[in-house]
């Protein structure tokens, strides 16, 4: 059964050119409720923990630099097919071949600068949302 969070991220460039606000907007009007919210910002170091995933592809040493260039917002997110659906809301990777209407279309400058994160599964929803926030600060 799929589950009903999902864990996102504003991204830094987004953050810098005052997009967030309309980024979260768009999110609750997608039908999405703010379980957590914070503002703050990734050392490299935690950047590279969060990505480790990706440690063997080409564009990591990049990710990691960018992802801990300037503050985020990260959030915990509910609602029914919560990861699908927010994959869905914001679109491909690389805002070029995402669809209209979508975040990464609207918001996005580039694959590596693509404005917003959405956790690829159940398991990743969880482990991020950890990754970020106590019981205590989710609502
Ligand atoms: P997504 O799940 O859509 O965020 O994309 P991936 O998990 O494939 O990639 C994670 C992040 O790595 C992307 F958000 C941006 C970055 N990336 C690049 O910079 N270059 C690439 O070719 C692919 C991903």
């Amino acid at each position: 059964m799929a589950g009903n969070k999902t864990f996102t991220m504003v991204k830094p460039e987004a953050v810098e050119n005052g997009s967030a606000g309309a980024i979260l907007a768009k999110i609750q009007s997608g039908g999405f409720r703010i379980v957590a919210l914070k503002k703050t910002k990734l050392s490299a170091e935690r950047a590279g923990v969060f990505y480790e995933v990706h440690k063997e592809r080409p564009f990591y040493g990049e990710l990691v630099d960018y992802m801990s260039s300037g503050p985020i917002y990260a959030a915990i997110l509910e609602k029914d097919n919560a990861v699908a659906d927010f994959r869905a809301l914001i679109g491909a990777t690389d805002p070029s071949e995402a669809a209209d209407g979508t975040i990464r279309k609207e918001f996005a400058e580039s694959k590596a600068k693509n404005a917003v994160h959405g956790s690829d599964s159940d398991e990743n929803a969880q482990i991020e949302g950890d990754f970020f926030f106590t019981a205590d600060e989710r609502f």
